[in-house]
């Protein structure tokens, strides 16, 4: 993976100096065994889990994802050789199809204009850019799932615009997503007195089933939901009495820690706190419990630290690595089929939460001077920030590529995390079976000052090398991020295996 250039990483400490730094000293050595058992009990991890979200908005400029811009081909490919970009987000309900140079820009129904919401801009899709996604995907080796407007979209123009998508993508296309976060329609979009999932499920039907009309096999993911789990649980419960459902694969919804970045609950050690992802286990057990009603796999299709563009110091640094490597392990554990972590270009992202970051507005109440402000990504949790003309990937996407190599492995049933935290760390633990029979165990000590002496058993007869990786950076609040392999394969001795994973890193190891 490509790191932060220097340039850039000094313009960011500069700014840095003044934030508290998160390495203590004096921090102590903790011992936990974990035993390892040999067999995998638990779900497989897709080989393409790996997922990024980007606004629909991006497709209104065709040069974008496109085979052309080979520096965001790079990044692709650096964080995940297989992986799935999801195109929705708040723009996506402001997107409109423009079949031909000449159509002309449909009647669009009126929005109210809400602070945090997108004003109402539309988006025009082209013939052109869904072409270039599509050599962007053969390009990247990645799938798409297709967001198609819900918000303000008519049934004919939707089945008109996914038509060409599915025949232009192919099998690059998973399935289309019909509308963003319609949960929060009640908001801005939809009469807040009516709206409800049994309405959002009727309309959806409606433009599904337009869509089916015209493209064969056309599958979904739905209903995409930003925070109203009980939605899902609704939602399966009604699916049932469904006449002729449309072929829906997936279950999904999003997730953001908090925010705004003018939240002060919006920390690194909040983040990081064993909390944090307790309540994405409770939020996961229920969506598995509604996806198996439905008899769907499901997904995390959108989310990051912080909602409205992330905040600077949080979601940008080292912490929001660990967050993310911990985040998509736990849903993996779970039987998710991906994660994608949001992301894009500032102005769209801007444009979807109503024109400005309040990120942006913190850094000047605290004051950053422009330079500063610009040496941040923008927004401040995207996993491929762009720079001038150069696409970096941001610590966030170390982390979520540091849990992806974990791809195609499956869960070994052991309750790790528990182990380590009841011996007083703030760490976790996951550990799969690979292929040819290789088991790999990943361990994220997000305690900022405890270091953890971890010995592994993996059973008395078991022998072999142990290659290892880190990944780490100065500090949790540090901007940048380090994968690094060790030169020499270390050896299981009586099946066993030592090391240290120093508070703020991660280390992965693999017995080959
Ligand atoms: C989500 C929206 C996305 C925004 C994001 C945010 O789907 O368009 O960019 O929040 O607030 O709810 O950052």
């Amino acid at each position: 993976m490509t790191t932060i250039s220097r340039r850039r990483f000094l313009a960011a400490t500069a700014f840095s100096v003044a934030a508290t730094r998160l390495c203590p000293q004096g921090q102590s050595q903790t011992p936990v065994t974990l035993s390892i058992p040999p067999e995998a009990t638990g779900p497989l991890m897709p080989a393409d889990f790996v997922g990024l979200s980007y606004e629909v908005a991006q497709l209104s400029s065709p040069a974008f994802f496109s085979a052309r811009n080979t520096g965001l081909v790079r990044a692709f490919k650096a964080l995940a050789p297989r992986g799935v970009l999801r195109l929705g987000g708040n723009t996506g309900e402001f997107a409109w199809w423009k079949p031909t140079p000449d159509s002309s820009e449909p009647e669009h129904p009126r929005a109210r204009e809400v602070v945090g919401e997108p004003k109402p801009l539309y988006y025009a899709v082209t013939p052109e850019a869904v072409r270039n996604l599509a050599a962007f995907l053969d390009a990247t080796g990645w799938t798409c799932l297709y967001g198609i407007n819900m918000g303000t979209n008519t049934p004919g123009r939707a089945a008109q615009e996914a038509e060409f998508v599915a025949k232009t993508l192919g099998p690059r296309l998973q399935y289309f997503q019909i509308g963003n976060e319609a949960d929060l329609f009640g908001g801005h979009l939809r009469d807040p007195q009516t709206w409800s999932a049994g309405a959002y499920l009727n309309q959806w039907l409606t433009l599904a089933r337009a869509i089916g009309a015209r493209v064969q096999d056309a599958r979904f993911g739905m209903p995409d939901i930003a925070s109203n789990m009980s939605w899902l649980t609704q939602i399966a419960g009604q699916w049932s009495a469904v006449e002729n459902p449309p072929h829906v694969t997936t279950l999904t919804h999003h997730y953001y820690f908090s925010g705004p970045a003018t939240n002060p609950d919006v920390s690194i050690p909040n983040l990081l706190k064993p909390a944090t992802m307790a309540k994405v286990q409770t939020m996961a057990d229920t969506a598995a419990a509604a996806a198996a009603k439905m008899g769907i796999r499901i997904r995390m299709t959108e989310g990051n630290t912080c909602y409205r563009g992330g905040k600077p110091g949080v979601s940008d640094v080292f912490a929001a690595a660990l967050w993310a490597a911990d985040y998509s392990l736990l849903l993996a554990g779970n039987s998710y089929s991906g994660v994608n972590l949001h992301g894009g270009s500032g102005m769209f992202v801007a444009n979807s939460v109503g024109g400005f970051f309040p990120g942006d507005q913190l850094l000047k109440e605290q004051g950053a001077t422009p330079e500063q402000i610009a040496a941040h990504p923008h927004p401040f949790y995207t996993p491929i920030a762009s720079f001038g003309s150069a696409y970096v990937l941001q610590p966030v996407a170390y982390g979520l590529g540091f849990a992806g190599s974990l791809s195609g492995g499956e869960f070994i049933q052991a309750d790790l995390s528990s182990k380590i935290q009841a011996a007083g760390v703030n760490a976790t633990a996951y550990a799969v079976k690979l292929t040819r029979g290789q088991t790999s165990v990943i361990v994220l000590n997000k305690d900022a000052e405890n270091d953890l002496a971890l010995r592994l058993d993996f059973g008395a007869g078991r022998t072999g090398a142990v290659e290892s990786a880190a990944l780490h950076a100065p500090a949790l609040d540090s901007r940048e991020a380090h994968i690094t392999r060790s030169p020499q394969p270390g050896y299981l001795k009586d099946g066993k295996f030592t090391a240290l994973v120093p508070h703020a890193s991660g280390l992965r190891l693999t017995v080959v």
